[in-house]
């Protein structure tokens, strides 16, 4: 079966002119790479409008074109730059997201690239006390890669594990925490309960540490679903950013533009692959000139 990136490399390399039945074909296009039919129809106006400024009337032109005005929507809520561990301030990273999204191979992905790239000694925290085999996931990973695990044992408080990781971290040395959750479908009271008890904690802690970052973690291959997920984060905790797993071939991608324009959340790092090294920061222009099929060739841009 044809991916949907080879089918719109396809679909602007076999038009030459930009005709009404180009615009409506996009826009069907769009929506089956997982944008909401009414975002679709708002960028198809903003690519005409800005064709017709621009006074072009070619599919090539115009897939640079909307490769830009998709990278403005991303940058437009912030994000760029990878997030850098300090290795004097103490730093909580918490990986939220409903079940089997990717929340506790994205830990180990994230302490294997600080540790090879900052040099930071980042501690492992089992806070998923929902499910024994969660805390040995998360240890198994830890043996592999010589990172310290902090847990406790199954139907243990999350915030209390929190607690000890940042003792740890403090008589180790160690300036970054990741922490693991439960996936178990919070409902909503539950989730900011949970989430308040941890950050009362962090507080508590406040003088020695930099504060917690949460970010969501999204199942790229499940569609518009994530955005409703998203949605029910951000209502109750406001993610501070994303961390899009499973962007394989398979994988559209496009809800990441609905991350942007309607909970103005930006994706921090993109997984493609179950290694510890298929994690990288996300570069929203490369990921939209992707996405439009435009080829992209590492260093030197598109
Ligand atoms: N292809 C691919 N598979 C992934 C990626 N991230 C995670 N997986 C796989 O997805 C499955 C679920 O991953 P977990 O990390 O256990 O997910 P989780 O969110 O911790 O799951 P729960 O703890 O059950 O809520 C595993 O089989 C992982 O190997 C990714 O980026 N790409
Ligand atoms: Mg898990």
């Amino acid at each position: 079966m044809i991916s949907f990136r080879e089918k719109i490399k396809k679909f602007f390399g076999m038009q030459a002119k930009l005709e009404e039945s180009f615009f409506e074909d996009l826009a069907d296009l769009l929506i089956e790479g997982d944008f909401g039919a009414a975002e679709a129809w708002r960028t198809i106006e903003e690519l005409r409008d800005r064709c017709k400024k621009q006074k072009t009337a070619e599919s090539e032109k115009a897939r640079e074109i909307l490769a830009s005005l998709l990278a403005e929507k991303l940058l437009s809520c912030g994000g760029g730059g990878e997030f850098t561990p300090d290795p004097e301030t103490l730093r909580i990273i918490l990986l939220l997201g409903v079940n089997g999204v990717g929340k506790t191979t994205s830990a180990a992905k994230l302490a294997f690239r600080f540790r090879e790239r900052c040099g930071c000694k980042p501690i492992l925290a089992a806070a998923d006390t929902f499910r024994a085999a969660a805390i040995e996931q998360l240890k198994i990973h830890g043996e592999r890669l010589g990172v310290r695990v902090v847990a406790h044992q199954r139907g243990g408080d999350p915030a209390a594990v929190i607690y000890d990781a940042i003792e740890a971290a403090h008589a180790g040395g160690g300036g970054l925490i990741i922490a693991d959750t439960a996936g178990r479908m919070h409902t909503k009271s539950a989730l900011v309960e949970e989430l308040k008890k941890i950050d009362r904690v962090v507080e508590s802690k406040a003088g020695d540490t930099g504060g917690c970052v949460k970010w969501l973690v999204l199942d790229a291959t499940t569609g518009r679903n994530a955005l409703a997920q998203a949605e029910i984060f951000h209502a109750a905790v406001k993610p501070d950013g994303v961390i899009l797993t499973k962007y394989d071939s398979t994988a559209r991608g496009g809800v990441v533009f609905s991350l942007a324009e309607t909970l103005s959340l930006p994706v921090v790092y993109i997984c493609d692959g179950e290694k510890y090294e298929n994690i990288q920061p996300f570069d929203a222009s490369r990921f939209a000139g992707e996405f439009t099929g435009l080829d992209y060739q590492e260093g030197k841009g598109k």
